[in-house]
């Protein structure tokens, strides 16, 4: 890998399209993944690359609705797992829930080669210690996050073919799912099985992001690190969403680009 100086000013995003070049040599990405990142970078580019004031709204209730929730699960595709799998694992020991790969193009090597990534995460999450202001037991906490996603023996109805498999446990039987870049059908098909959809998807027009129950429009990782934040700090509880609002809000924040310039 070239050498990236620290000064350069396009060092975050050198370094996570390293992160997933290195990953698509070792068979975890999905051949359409770059192409994804590529979409994804193009609209934070127009964001500002920033977590904006909405987001910031969008991910506290997110953390409200994840807390609140008898069965929450979340969710992780190839991408996700690159960019933001210790930060994701990070949220799931607070809140204590299991983390499921349940992929768009999948194949049990990259369920694997996914899962055995996540577990030296978690290895990783577990030995760096726990986050500012987390008053538990780190080690405990981390170390009872189920990575789950081989076991194939739930169906997500309203699908077809492999992208239907889910784990019968987790999202099969999930009342919320956090389910970062994830695609439309997959998103109508959980919301019509009555889950309540938690999405971080760039593109504020998304087929994802205008179903989602609620939208966080920002970068995975930098969400991620927001939302670990918030599960330690957030105190709030659910509101009454109003979700075409922070689309609306992304959307004039990309409109005006230009002036930040
Ligand atoms: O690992 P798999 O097999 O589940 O496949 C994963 C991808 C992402 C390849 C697959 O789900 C896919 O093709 O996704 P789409 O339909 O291209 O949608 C990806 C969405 O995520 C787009 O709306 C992008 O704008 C958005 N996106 C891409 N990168 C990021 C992102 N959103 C947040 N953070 C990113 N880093």
């Amino acid at each position: 890998m070239a050498k990236i100086s620290e000064s350069h000013p396009r060092r975050d995003s050198l370094l996570a399209r390293q992160k997933l070049v290195d990953a698509a040599e070792r068979g975890l990405l999905a051949e359409s993944a770059m192409i994804a990142h590529g979409r994804g970078e193009a609209y934070d580019y127009l964001l500002g690359e920033q977590t904006t004031e909405s987001s910031l709204l969008a991910i506290r209730e997110v953390v409200a609705r994840l807390r609140a929730a008898a069965r929450p699960v979340i969710s992780v595709n190839g991408n996700t797992v690159v960019l933001a799998g210790e930060n994701l694992i990070r949220v799931a020991a607070v809140i204590q829930c299991p983390i499921e790969v349940n992929l768009y193009y999948r194949s049990p090597e990259r369920v694997a080669g996914l899962l055995s990534l996540l577990s030296k995460q978690r290895e990783e999450v577990r030995n760096k210690g726990a986050p500012e202001g987390y008053t538990g037991d780190w080690f405990d906490a981390v170390g009872s996050v189920r990575l789950m996603g081989a076991e194939e023996d739930g169906r997500i109805e309203g699908l077809l073919g492999p992208r239907s498999i889910c784990s019968a446990e987790g999202i099969g039987s999930a009342d919320t799912v956090l389910i970062p870049l994830e695609d439309g059908d997959r998103c109508e098909a959980l919301i019509d099985l009555g889950k309540e959809v938690l999405v971080i998807d760039l593109n504020p027009l998304s087929r994802t992001s205008m179903m989602a129950s609620v939208t966080i429009v920002d970068e995975v990782a930098r969400a991620s690190e927001a939302l670990v934040r918030e599960t330690i700090t957030g105190q709030s509880g659910p509101t009454q969403w109003d979700n075409q609002r922070v689309l609306r809000d992304a959307l004039d924040t990309m409109a005006g680009a230009l002036e930040r310039v």
